[in-house]
């Protein structure tokens, strides 16, 4: 059983993941860090789950690294560090992730986030990268996904003042897709996800995979992947379904084939 988390098992092939060290803020121990690896590995072998939803609380979705134990922790090591393979594992995640943030997302938390496919993000919530006011700087990737999400000089800007930026500005920035009321973000993350896990599993895992290859590839690399992930797409029973569905005007029911 996880200590700082909660994961719940919804229908219509949704988890959610919730942090749950609300008295530091869902500060990300190794401990955390590793048992959040572990769910969405479970979420992964679990043939009924198509989508996960991870979000935090009202105050904050999570406040970065655990500084208590960072203070106590020897950060020459990254490469052997365990958090470095929980991060990994987190990454490789191949299932869509959406995450529902309210309050602050700042360091890890705002990378974490930045792990996810689609945030929502509360009219609340706070993103930022304070590392720098700690003498060090992002290191689960921020340096690499801010910029290529926002742009390079507001991902210079949270990066070397590590001042935050509120939620508007986190929408007209492309970092969030939508702002909603911070007691529905929850809600409109699940909507979202019960709309997405209605679709055909492999093409919602294909998609994804493309999706995120524009993030770190040339144009002619990427359209390679996007045909050849279409072209596998086209011999699926599932691309029948979603045809056939269309013509006898039904919901298409797919099985993952
Ligand atoms: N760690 C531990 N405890 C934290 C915390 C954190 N990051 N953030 C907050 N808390 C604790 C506070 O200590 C306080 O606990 P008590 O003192 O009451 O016991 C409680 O949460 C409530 O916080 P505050 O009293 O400070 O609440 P405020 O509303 O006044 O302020 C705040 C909220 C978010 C502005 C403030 O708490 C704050 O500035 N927190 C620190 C933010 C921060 O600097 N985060 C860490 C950035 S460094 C790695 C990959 C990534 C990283 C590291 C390694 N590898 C792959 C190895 C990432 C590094 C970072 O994220």
């Amino acid at each position: 059983m996880p200590q700082h988390l909660a994961v719940e098992t919804l229908g219509g092939g949704v988890r959610l993941i919730t942090l749950q060290r609300p008295q530091a803020l869902n500060a990300l121990t190794t401990a955390l860090l590793a048992e959040l690896a572990q769910a969405l590995a479970e979420a992964e072998a679990d043939p009924h789950t198509q989508v996960v939803v991870l979000t935090g609380n009202r105050k904050a979705f999570a406040a970065g690294a655990d500084l208590k134990e960072m203070a106590e922790r020897d950060l020459t090591g990254i490469l052997n560090d365990p958090r470095q393979s929980s991060w990994e594992q987190i990454r490789r995640f191949s299932k869509p992730l959406i995450a529902a943030v309210n309050g602050f997302a700042l360091g890890g938390g705002c990378e974490l986030a930045m792990h996810a496919d689609i945030i929502i993000a509360g009219e609340d919530a706070r993103f930022g990268q304070p590392e720098i006011n700690l003498g060090i700087m992002p290191g689960a990737g921020g340096t690499q996904r801010l910029p290529r999400t926002v742009g390079k000089s507001l991902a210079m800007q949270m990066v070397l003042t590590g001042e935050a930026i509120d939620a508007r500005h986190a929408l007209r920035a492309g970092l969030v897709s939508e702002v909603t009321q911070p007691e529905l973000v929850v809600e409109r993350a699940l909507q979202l996800a019960r709309l997405i896990a209605g679709k055909a599993p492999l093409a919602l895992r294909l998609a994804k995979e493309a999706l995120l290859k524009a993030m770190d590839t040339d144009l002619a690399s990427g359209l390679r992947l996007e045909r050849h992930a279409f072209t596998v797409l086209a011999g699926t029973r599932d691309r029948e379904e979603g045809i056939a569905a269309f013509q006898e005007k039904r919901p298409a029911q797919f099985s993952g084939h």
